[in-house]
Parts: structure tokens; C-alpha cells; sequence
């Protein structure tokens, strides 16, 4: 049987090969003056985040202090970060107070292509308790979701207060509902369904929630994609009386979807017409978060959606990608990521029962076996093998960019000057906890490679610290993140690097 890790094996061998032909087509070479001052935003110490579904506590077992696999991977990936539980499948949850509680009457749905089959399942306060050890193991906070879709404020307001409870300061806030901007496919009637709509019955459950847990803070809306309603959520809260504590101002993004779109590929995933697109809802997030003295956090987003692709959701590309997309929304005062995966089950659950990307690869041919060697969802950054947990690529990259977490990030227009230069490639600074000054160069060309000439002005001789973000090639099913083993020295300040093509580096001096 091929192994997923003698498939890596093979794997990394063929593709080394090949990449060494592509080597060496081009060079750019680029001077950027790092500024002295950090004036950018701040990036929490948390702002690596994952994203799970809420069908996940259906196994209490899973976010438990006993899966120490799965608290290995979230430590490796970050030493504290952000669970965000919600997803399509929280608006099938109801909570379950005691063993015998009968389960509610539920209201009548549709079944829709993408979104969940209607079928029920319990949250029950085994789970919760199982979930706050877990958080305690790993050092991370959570984000809560309470379905929306099919809940009542009774219901939430009685789950919202053992989850308070018993998570207490790594509960950071309550989300409501998961993408109500879709809700009139298939839980609400499209004739009326609106952020007018969705606020009133937000509030309703809201304040609720706040009368048993007074302190409770918020996040909102948690839109897919339709970023007009933080506008709208914004302009709107100046007349809200008795207004809920809202921290956050919170939306989703997924670049493509689903697996079978043939525009869900690694040239547009990476090219920066992609990036202009997050760019511009950063700005209107932005806009809003600020009207209410809010930040934004990006709770749920990957690849592609309905569970992700295989050969650009699962390989290094996402990892560049992953590294680029965490930064830029760092840069615009992003309170952190969340990048969803999960068990392929329950993935699985949140899209209507079946992963598009494994029609896919059947359809070209693969075996079971082969399809099994993919982590499922294609898009998950910790894949499930059994009972091992993986760290995938994606992961990687959200860890190059979370490396930066705790620091001030300094203005530059370093990626304008690069992309001017003829290289896809962007470029972000930070001055870090304890004062030293990081760069992270994302070279994203396929083809060229990069030198850059890193003018610290300062220290004539600090030393320098060097990380590289790699994989053989773009489409590699590995990342890597080497550490150099020689620490040099700056000369007059400034400091020389080569970024190879699709490849990322970290420059760091004390
Ligand atoms: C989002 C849903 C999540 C899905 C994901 C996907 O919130 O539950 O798993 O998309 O489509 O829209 O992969």
C-alpha cells in the first residue's frame, strides 16, 4: 500500500528533479530601505487562527486534552492561536443540556446543492468541557458559534452560559449564525431575508445571550462574502439601543470554488490581481470596524470552497498563498485568520454529504488508495490520517506569516515596488516583540527568481537570522521551514538575499 508519507517521498524526488530544469530562467533584483519607526498595524499575539465545523463536537473525543495528535499540530502551528468553531453545520446543532433532554421541534428547511442535508445533532456540555481542556492543553482561545438558522434565544442564551462557564478567559467571544448572507438559499424566505433582517434577529438572540452572561462579547456578521452588510451593520448601530458588546466585525473568504471551476488554479490562487481583490474588501471591512471601534477578523476562508481542490488546496502554492493573504489582512489591522478545515466527515456534512474534489480525482483515474494519500478536506491545514494529524502546506504558510504575531508592523511599499519591478513577489516588516526587526519576502513567481537587498540603515553589523519557506515545487504536496544554521552579519546595514522563484524568506536582525 502507498503511504502517504512514502508518496511524499517519491513525490519530492520526481518534483526536485524537475525544478532544477525551471531554475535560473531569470533574476530580478530589488533595493527596499526598511523604515525605522513601526507605525503599521499591531498583530495580536493570537492571530493565527483555525476555523472548525460545530458537527465536530458531535465526537467529544476530538477537541479533547486526550487527542494529544491533534494538540501536538496546533501547537507546532502556533503557541497561541484561535479555535473558531461555527460553519454550515452549526445551524443544525441544538444544545443538549442533560442526557434525556428531547430534541426540539426543528423549522421546516430546503435542501440545496452545497449547503447540509437537514439532519440534527446534539452539543451536549461533555463536549464543552472536553473543548475547554483541549484549550487549556494547546494554550489557545475560541471563538464560539451558536446556530442562528434554526435556534431560538432561549436555546442559545441556555447554551451561550455553560459555554461561559466553562471556557472563561479562552472564550473570546460568541459568533451567531454562519454566512447569514446566505440564508435565503435555503433557511430563510429570499422574498424578505436581508442584513436588516438578519440584525433584527441577531439582536434577539444577542441580547438574550447577554441578560444570563452579561459580560459576553460578540463578533458580526460572519458573512461568506457580501461585505456591504458591515456597512450596513456599521451605519445601522448608532440607533441600536442597549446595543450587545460587538468586539468584532467578522466575514468570510474563500478564493474560488468549487473543485470542478477550472479557475480555481495555482496561477490565479497566486497572481496579485487576487490580492487587489482581498485589498478591496479589507477596505470596506476596515472602514466599517473602525465606525465601531471594532477590528475584523477573517473567521472562516481557504482555497475553495465545498471542501477545496485537489492539486491547489492541499500542495505549496496555498502555502504562499496562505503566507501573502494572512499578511495583507495583518497589514490592514486584521485581528487574525481563521483557515477552516477539519475531518473530511464533517466538511463533508457542511457542503451536502460529498466533496466535489474527490469526484474530481475519480474522474481522472485515481485508485481509493491514491485518493486516500490526500488530506480531506483537500483545504484542511491539519489533515486526519487515521489517528495521525498532519500539518499541510496551507498551514505552513499561515505559521511563516503568524511568526510575525505580537509585533508592530511597519509601512512599506515594498510589495508595489516589487510587483513594479516585474516579479510577482510582495514583501512585509515588523518590528517584534523584544525589538527586532523581521522581513518576510513571498516570491510567488513560477518562474523568476529574486535578490534583494535589505537596507536596515542602522547597526552596521546586527546579526541576521535567515528562514526559508520552501517545497520543491509549486505543486509539491509538502512545505518545509529551515532555519539557517549560520547567523550572519549585516554590512553597512544592509543585508543581500536570494528568493528563489516560489519560494518565501524571512530575514530577521537583532
Ligand atoms: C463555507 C461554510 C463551511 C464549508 C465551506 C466550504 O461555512 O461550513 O465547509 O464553506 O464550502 O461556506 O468548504
Amino acid at each position: 500500500m502507498l503511504t502517504r508519507r512514502k508518496f511524499l517521498a517519491t513525490a519530492a524526488c520526481t518534483l526536485a528533479a524537475a525544478r532544477l530544469h525551471a531554475q535560473g530562467e531569470s533574476k530580478v533584483r530589488v533595493a527596499l530601505s526598511i523604515p525605522r519607526d513601526a507605525t503599521g498595524s499591531h498583530m495580536p499575539i493570537d492571530f493565527v487562527g483555525l476555523s472548525y465545523e460545530v458537527q465536530q463536537l458531535a465526537d467529544p473525543t476530538f477537541f479533547s486534552a486526550q487527542n494529544s495528535g491533534l494538540i501536538r499540530e496546533f501547537r507546532a502551528l502556533s503557541s497561541t492561536g484561535v479555535l473558531r468553531l461555527g460553519g454550515n453545520t452549526s445551524e443544525f446543532a441544538y444544545w443538549k443540556p442533560k442526557p434525556d433532554s428531547p430534541e426540539p421541534e426543528h423549522p421546516q428547511v430546503r435542501e440545496v446543492v452545497g449547503e447540509p442535508k437537514a439532519r440534527y445533532y446534539a452539543v451536549t456540555p461533555e463536549a464543552v468541557s472536553n473543548l475547554a481542556a483541549f484549550l487549556k492543553a494547546t494554550s489557545w482561545n475560541c471563538i464560539y458559534g451558536i446556530g442562528m438558522g434554526t435556534n431560538t434565544p432561549a436555546r442559545a442564551a441556555e447554551e451561550a452560559v455553560f459555554v461561559a462557564e466553562t471556557l472563561g478567559d479562552r472564550l473570546q467571544y460568541f459568533q451567531i449564525g454562519n454566512e447569514a448572507d446566505l440564508f435565503d438559499h435555503h433557511l430563510r424566505d429570499p422574498k424578505t431575508w436581508s442584513a436588516k433582517a438578519y440584525l433584527e434577529e441577531w439582536l434577539a438572540l444577542a441580547r438574550a445571550i447577554a441578560v444570563r452572561v452579561p459580560a459576553a462579547k460578540f463578533g458580526t456578521p460572519d458573512v461568506a462574502s457580501n461585505a456591504s452588510w458591515l456597512t450596513e451593520i456599521a451605519d445601522e448601530w448608532p440607533s441600536i439601543q442597549n446595543a450587545p458588546h460587538v468586539t468584532t466585525l467578522t466575514h468570510h473568504y474563500y478564493f474560488g470554488g468549487p473543485a470542478t471551476n477550472p479557475d480555481v488554479n495555482i496561477p490565479n490562487l497566486l497572481k496579485p490581481a487576487t490580492m487587489q481583490r482581498v485589498q478591496n474588501t479589507a477596505n470596506i471591512a476596515s472602514a466599517a470596524a473602525s465606525k465601531m471601534s471594532a477590528r475584523v477578523r477573517m473567521t472562516e476562508g481557504n482555497t475553495c470552497y465545498r471542501g477545496g481542490k485537489p492539486g491547489v488546496s492541499d500542495v505549496f502554492a496555498a502555502a504562499l498563498w496562505s503566507a501573502d493573504y494572512s499578511l495583507l489582512l495583518a497589514t490592514n489591522n486584521y485581528s487574525g485568520v481563521n483557515l477552516h478545515g477539519g475531518t473530511g466527515k464533517s466538511v463533508a456534512n457542511s457542503v451536502g454529504g460529498s466533496l466535489p474534489g474527490d469526484g474530481l480525482l475519480e474522474a481522472s483515474g485515481a485508485t481509493p488508495e491514491q485518493i486516500a494519500t490526500h488530506p480531506h478536506p483537500f483545504y484542511t491545514p491539519i489533515g486526519t490520517f487515521g489517528s495521525d494529524y498532519v500539518l499541510e502546506p496551507v498551514a505552513y504558510g499561515l505559521k511563516f506569516a503568524g511568526s510575525f504575531s505580537g509585533g508592530t508592523l511597519l509601512k512599506t511599499d515594498f510589495s508595489t515596488k516589487l510587483q513594479d519591478a516585474g516579479i510577482n513577489a510582495t514583501a512585509y516588516a515588523a518590528k517584534l516583540p523584544g525589538g527586532r526587526t523581521s522581513v518576510i519576502i513571498l516570491n510567488k513567481d513560477a518562474a523568476a527568481d529574486l535578490e534583494v537587498e535589505l537596507d536596515f540603515g542602522r547597526d552596521a553589523s546586527a546579526a541576521v537570522q535567515a528562514e526559508t519557506l520552501h517545497a520543491p515545487a509549486l505543486d509539491s504536496r509538502e512545505a518545509h521551514i529551515t532555519t539557517s544554521t549560520k547567523t550572519e552579519a549585516l554590512k553597512g546595514g544592509k543585508y543581500s538575499v536570494i528568493v528563489s522563484h516560489a519560494t518565501g524568506v524571512r530575514v530577521t536582525v537583532s
